[in-house]
């Protein structure tokens, strides 16, 4: 067993950078082990090249951490920032795994999460030249027949949501709104290529790539009225099976509120991105800018449902068992709606529609089912002129939210935001709340969240109780069996999928099994089988790529 954990994938020089040292593992009553060994206060790192000594200082002192089920100490090595290949060692907690000090350590997991949206497309055969043994014909291309009626549909195209195959309107757009997001924030990073086919244009992948699903999501309105279908997915979840064989009915489920919002939001903000592509990337552009335009009046129409109707809370139809995505509380939604409709077009009509809401009952998070800070990011980034004291007010509460969540990591021994909260898909609010540091330090124009951003990447990539680097294909104690049709189909990890992590609740047979009196950050298992713990989705990378882009800044 590791006891120090580390970043597995490496560091930039001049990064933040911790170890964990697990001293006792108190795990349950029945396991609780002390480590062996002599004292020693001090750790050291060596390169592992001439086998010297580059780095030594003192641990921090003794940490009892229930969450962690575990008594941790802290080495901070932050200083250390030569390029190299090195190991931690103590004579009391043995030795970390190997891992690099370099620049640009983090290009080619940004490549890879970015690259996995490509690999999640559905409606389209995917090449064996990009996509390597997870190559597949075209998938659920027939017609989709709306829920209780005879009539069918086009909703073709968009990506997979998660380990299975259905597709989501909320979870669509919380990706496609990250993805948006980082782009606008870091585009020198992002105008990269992540080897997907070209369509010519010069227009960034990433922009292609979000581009495919906005087309799909289109394809989700309602014509007639402007509210959008929830879902499309067969009546239940096929076996493990490439996409091309679940061939089921396509069933579209009714149209929600969640879904229309979260919808005309993201369409909004879809409009700022692409409208004015061609004055940077030329006339291959053109098509985008057209496109640009569907997507605002896609998101009026969805507005005039929203204004004029309400298809209330979602709930899977009689006979529907797959993803829910179910929401009880759509105050964050229409905030969301409303404030992305604010920033595209500065009409104020938006504005006091928004100063007409209770902020207080506004629940912030970048989730499928919390989405007010996207809200609250897109009214205070707008570049219209604004009511100061709702904008005040707005900013209070985009920023102290924040601030709760930056104090939690400074308690816990591996600096993670989450520590001692941990649910279903609780590896995307690590990225999530480093995302959001980001956002507030842009806004302010400073730099106080840069650790917090960090080191929650590190706990994502190894600096965590399990051991575990959580994102497919990276790190030495990898993922190697997500809960994810496509690589238990062809037997292999698909790289660059993030998954969900802890979840203390114990939602699936093999989490109940097997997790059965761990500690709350240690409930997670690498079993296929495990989807409460184990499973990835669109929505849990989206906002490691904007955590990653920050990183290759
Ligand atoms: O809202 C409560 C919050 O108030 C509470 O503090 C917290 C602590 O437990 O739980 C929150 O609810 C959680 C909810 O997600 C919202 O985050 C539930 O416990 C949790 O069980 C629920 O999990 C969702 C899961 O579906 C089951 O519904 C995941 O977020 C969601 O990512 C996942 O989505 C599935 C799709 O249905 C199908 N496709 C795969 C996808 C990923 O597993
Ligand atoms: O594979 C499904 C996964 O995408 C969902 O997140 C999860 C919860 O809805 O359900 C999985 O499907 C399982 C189903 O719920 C129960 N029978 C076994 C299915 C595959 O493990
Ligand atoms: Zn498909």
């Amino acid at each position: 067993m590791i006891n120090i954990q580390i970043d597995q994938v490496g560091y930039r020089p001049n990064d933040y950078k911790t170890a964990t040292f697990r001293i006792e593992d108190t795990n349950s009553v029945s396991d609780s082990v002390k480590l062996n060994g002599n004292s020693g206060n001090t750790f050291r790192v060596i390169d592992v090249i001439n086998n010297e000594v580059v780095f030594e200082s003192e641990l921090s002192k003794e940490i009892k951490s229930e969450p962690n089920g575990e008594v941790n100490r802290v080495g901070d090595f932050s200083s250390l920032n030569k390029v190299g290949k090195y190991v931690i060692e103590t004579e009391k907690y043995g030795k970390s795994y190997e891992f690099e000090i370099k620049d640009n350590i983090y290009e080619d997991v940004l490549k890879s999460t970015l690259k996995m949206f490509y690999l999640q497309r559905c409606g389209c055969a995917l090449e064996e030249k990009y996509a390597g043994v997870f190559a597949h014909k075209e998938c659920h291309n027939t017609m989709a027949r709306i829920y209780g009626t005879d009539k069918y549909i086009d909703v073709s195209g968009g990506w997979h949501d998660a380990g299975d195959y259905g597709r989501y309107t909320v979870a669509a757009a919380k990706s496609v709104v990250d993805l948006m997001m980082a782009y606008e924030c870091f585009p020198d990073v992002l105008e990269k290529p992540f080897d997907i086919p070209d369509d010519g244009s010069n227009v960034p992948d990433i922009l292609r790539e979000v581009k495919y699903e906005l087309d799909f999501m289109l394809k989700m309105q309602d014509s007639d009225t402007g509210g959008v279908y929830h879902k499309v997915t067969c009546s239940s979840f096929p076996g493990f099976v490439m996409p091309e064989y679940e061939k089921d009915e396509l069933i579209v489920s009714p149209v929600s509120d969640a879904a229309t919002c979260d919808f005309a939001a993201a369409m909004a903000h879809a409009y700022r991105v692409y409208k004015d592509l061609s004055k940077k990337y030329g006339d291959g552009a053109k098509e985008y800018e057209k496109a640009a335009d569907t997507y605002l009046e896609a998101a009026n129409k969805a507005i005039e449902f929203l204004l004029t109707n309400h298809a209330g809370e979602f709930v899977n139809p009689a006979g529907i068992v797959t993803g829910e995505y179910g929401d009880t509380d759509t105050r964050d939604e229409y905030f969301f709606a409303y404030a992305e409709m604010f920033n595209t077009t500065g009409d104020k009509k938006y504005e006091e529609l928004l100063k007409g809401m209770d902020l207080a009952g506004i629940s912030g998070d970048f989730g499928w089912k919390e989405v007010g800070d996207y809200g609250f990011y897109a009214y205070l980034s707008a570049p219209h002129n604004k009511d100061k004291e709702f904008n005040d007010r707005v900013s209070a509460k985009f920023i102290n939210e924040a601030s709760e969540k930056q104090f939690k990591y400074l308690e816990d021994p591996y600096k993670s935001t989450i520590y001692g909260y941990y649910y279903w898909g609780c590896n995307m609010e690590v990225a999530n709340n480093a995302m959001r540091g980001i956002l507030i330090d842009r806004l302010k124009g400073t730099n106080s969240y840069r650790m917090m951003a960090h080191s929650q990447l590190h706990y994502l990539l190894g600096n965590n109780p399990n051991s575990k680097c959580f994102v497919t294909g990276f790190g030495t104690d990898t993922v190697m069996h997500p809960h994810h049709r496509p690589s238990a189909a062809v037997n292999s990890p698909m790289p660059g999928m993030l998954v969900g992590g802890a979840e203390p609740l114990l939602l699936d047979d093999v989490a109940k099994r097997l997790l059965n009196n761990k500690a709350p950050a240690k409930c997670y298992i690498d079993e296929l089988d495990s989807y409460s713990t184990n499973e990835i989705t669109i929505y849990w990378n989206s906002p490691l790529v904007f955590l990653l882009a920050y990183m290759n800044e």
